[in-house]
């Protein structure tokens, strides 16, 4: 009998701790039961939400009071919130949400200085999505849309809507209020009726979350549904078609954000197509939408089939234009002048505009680092360009400063990140990809934040209990080095030393280093990047090459400039540096780059043993999943490794250094992998 009863026990226990966890409440897995009251002189649909959190996830004392405070005081700025003994002090409905939210974050992480306020980096702090209408995203890598299916079915089910709630939580709780549900690459489709039914009715299951919807537009809209000869946008119909479809979207949704723009860029329709500007088009756009409070987010992301350095097209076009743009458009400017590499200088762009607002654009979705297979959490790639100092108004004038209006009271502030969520159970297709989603929220509303921080109470709410600290080393610790680490562990196996773009064509998962094609352009080729030759390796943007330096401030301009000052981590970048020039470490280049290669490889392994350790502290679903994860990435890391190391030797001629792990994959093995998408 006492037999069964100890088995019966074991098997309660056993499946209690095997309990599934497949990711999907994020980083919101707090619950309570305690009880809490709470004083409030108005209502609100926000505020329906702020009562309801903290009925629920309320973790202080139990019978506690709680206290909503309206307040203009001084210290409270735009959605921002003190927190006090037993109150929240907020001007607005939405301050008190955000104040909830981080109250019940110290709560769950057992913070104790609960006196302090906290206000938003940049007022509007938006998701780009890029979702198609037909249910695609456009490098997701998180199953499709939640957004769309196709034009047959506009429906919003049961199961949707409850999708697009946890959503409106999950930005609510890091502070995002903004969210652009299109592709940039825009089907005009979205602007017809049956489409905007369905954006109104997004739009009104997110807003009591503080989430404002914006769209994608496509340039030629007016001609593709609005059967005008022309989207001249000095045309007085095209003007008004634009007037007209504001009205049209204002009176479905009045809080309706505004426009996203990716003109003349990679195909798309813009002005130039009718022999105008990006201004004209931009404030024709801003016209559209101002009598309403709309703004336009013009993309900065544009270059054209010339003969000038990629890198420094965007700053060529728009730096004209400083001071042309209407007051609610802003421009909005990927961290790096290329494209979202493992890592880049930060855009010359940023440190360029006097008079024009200027927002960051981040990419959430792992494009160019691993996609869903790999871990790599980009906070510290975040941080990195946010801390970059553009020397812009002198020293101290980082991007973060220069974007979020410390430096110019005058202008209204954005940050973007390109999404990474999808309709994967857990929502990014990689465990540790949620991070991602959740540091750019933290970021947006405080651009100062450490990322060694975000990671810490990320790992502790996505993973551990309430107040866990008995994990603290055999659990965060790891696990914390781990994510700090990835993204450089992924330039090391991909991109040292400032290289960029070697992808595989397409799908840019893989490398390619030999990819060239004389049938395309020439700069969505690898060799066009990398520029090995048998002197050496990479693309000179020094006086004596494209001189893309031009474009910082002093001391950059110099300090890139020349070679030996330029740091190492864009050596490269700027540089094409023979061979056998010795770095600070005393190795030449070629030892460096083998040596580079290897570390990043290395530190992967370590990821997985680190991981494995771990076995048993984390529930058996996620554990798994992310041990998996770590074996393809640690393939694949080597896949980099040797693709890059065999094909640059063909230029170098020399041994890979005799104590590096051997290649394991032939060259000829590999250019055809880089070939299939799945590399599975
Ligand atoms: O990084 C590139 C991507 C394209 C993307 C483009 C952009 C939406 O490869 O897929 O298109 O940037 O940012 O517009």
């Amino acid at each position: 009998m006492k037999r069964t009863i100890y088995l019966v026990l074991t098997f309660i226990a056993c499946a209690y701790l095997a309990k599934a966890e497949d990711g999907h409440e994020l980083w919101l897995r707090g619950k309570s039961a305690a009880s809490v009251q709470i004083q409030h002189s108005r209502k609100s649909s926000v505020l329906d939400i702020a009562i309801n959190e903290l009925k629920t996830g309320w973790l202080g004392k139990n019978e506690a009071n709680i206290k909503f405070e309206f307040s203009q005081h001084a210290s409270i700025k735009g959605d921002g919130f003190r927190l006090e003994q037993d109150k929240i002090i907020a001007r607005t409905d939405l301050g008190i949400l955000y104040g909830t939210y981080e109250l019940l974050r110290r709560q769950y992480l057992g913070k104790t200085d609960d006196h302090f306020s906290s206000n938003p980096s940049y007022s509007r702090r938006i998701l780009n999505h890029w979702d198609n209408l037909d249910g695609s995203v456009e490098r997701g890598y998180a199953g499709q849309s939640i957004f769309w299916k196709n034009d047959q079915d506009l429906t919003i089910s049961k199961a949707d809507e409850a999708l697009y709630q946890l959503y409106g939580r999950a930005n609510a709780s890091i502070g995002i209020n903004g969210t652009v549900l299109n592709n940039v690459n825009a089907s005009a489709k979205i602007l017809t009726a049956p489409y905007l039914k369905k954006v109104q009715a997004i739009a009104g299951i997110l807003r009591p979350y503080g989430l404002k919807v914006y769209l994608s537009v496509n340039f030629s809209s007016p001609v593709t549904i609005g059967k005008l000869k022309t989207a001249d946008p000095l045309d007085p119909l095209v003007r008004k078609w634009w007037a007209n479809k504001a009205k049209e979207i204002y009176q479905l949704i009045p809080d309706f954000g505004g426009f996203l723009v990716k003109a003349n860029s990679e195909g798309q329709p813009g002005p130039q197509d009718f022999g105008r500007t990006h201004v004209d088009g931009a404030n024709m756009m801003a016209d559209a939408v101002s009598p309403f409070n709309g703004i336009v987010m013009w993309r900065a992301f544009v270059y054209q089939t010339s003969e000038q350095d990629r890198t420094k097209q965007a700053y060529t076009e728009f730096l004209r234009y400083d001071g042309k743009l209407k007051k609610n458009v802003i421009l909005q400017v990927k961290n790096g002048p290329l494209d979202f590499q493992p890592r880049e200088p930060f855009s010359a762009l940023f440190g360029a505009m006097n008079q024009t607002p200027v927002m960051p654009e981040f990419q959430i979705t792992q494009e160019y680092l691993g996609q869903s297979k790999q871990l790599a959490f980009l906070s510290t790639l975040w941080e990195e360009c946010l801390n970059s100092d553009t020397y812009q108004k002198g020293k101290g004038s980082t991007v973060a400063v220069v974007t979020d209006g410390t430096q110019d009271k005058s202008t209204f502030t954005a940050i973007a990140g390109v999404a990474n969520i999808g309709s994967d159970r857990n929502w990014t297709g990689h465990i540790f990809a949620q991070a991602n989603w959740y540091a750019f929220g933290r970021l947006a509303w405080n651009n100062q934040l450490k990322s060694e921080d975000i990671a810490d109470e990320w790992i502790r709410q996505t993973f551990l209990g309430v107040r866990e600290n008995a994990k603290d080393q055999s659990f965060v610790k790891p696990v914390k080095k781990m994510m700090l680490e990835s993204r450089e562990a992924i330039v090391n196996y991909m991109m040292p030393l400032g290289l960029h773009h070697i992808f595989a064509e397409g799908h840019h998962y893989g490398p390619a280093p030999w990819f060239a094609n004389t049938k395309i352009r020439a700069d969505w080729t690898s060799v066009y990047y990398h520029k090995a030759d048998l002197e050496g390796l990479g693309f000179n943007r020094s006086q004596s090459g494209s001189n893309a330096v031009a474009q910082y401030h002093e001391p950059l301009r110099s300090r890139f400039d020349d070679l030996n000052t330029c740091p190492e981590e864009y050596l490269l970048w700027f540089h094409h540096v023979p061979w056998t020039y010795r770095l600070r470490n005393g190795q030449d280049l070629w030892t460096a780059l083998c040596y580079r290669y290897d570390t990043g490889v290395q530190q992967v392994r370590d990821f997985q043993k680190t991981w494995d350790k771990m076995h048993g502290l984390v529930d058996e679903e996620r554990f798994m999943a992310v041990q998996s994860k770590l074996r393809i990435q640690s393939r694949d890391a080597q896949i980099w490794k040797d693709a890059c190391l065999l094909y640059f030797q063909t230029f170098s001629k020399r041994e890979i250094p005799f104590d590096i792990e051997r290649p394991v994959h032939d060259l000829d093995a590999l250019k055809t992998l880089s070939k299939s998408k799945s590399y599975e």
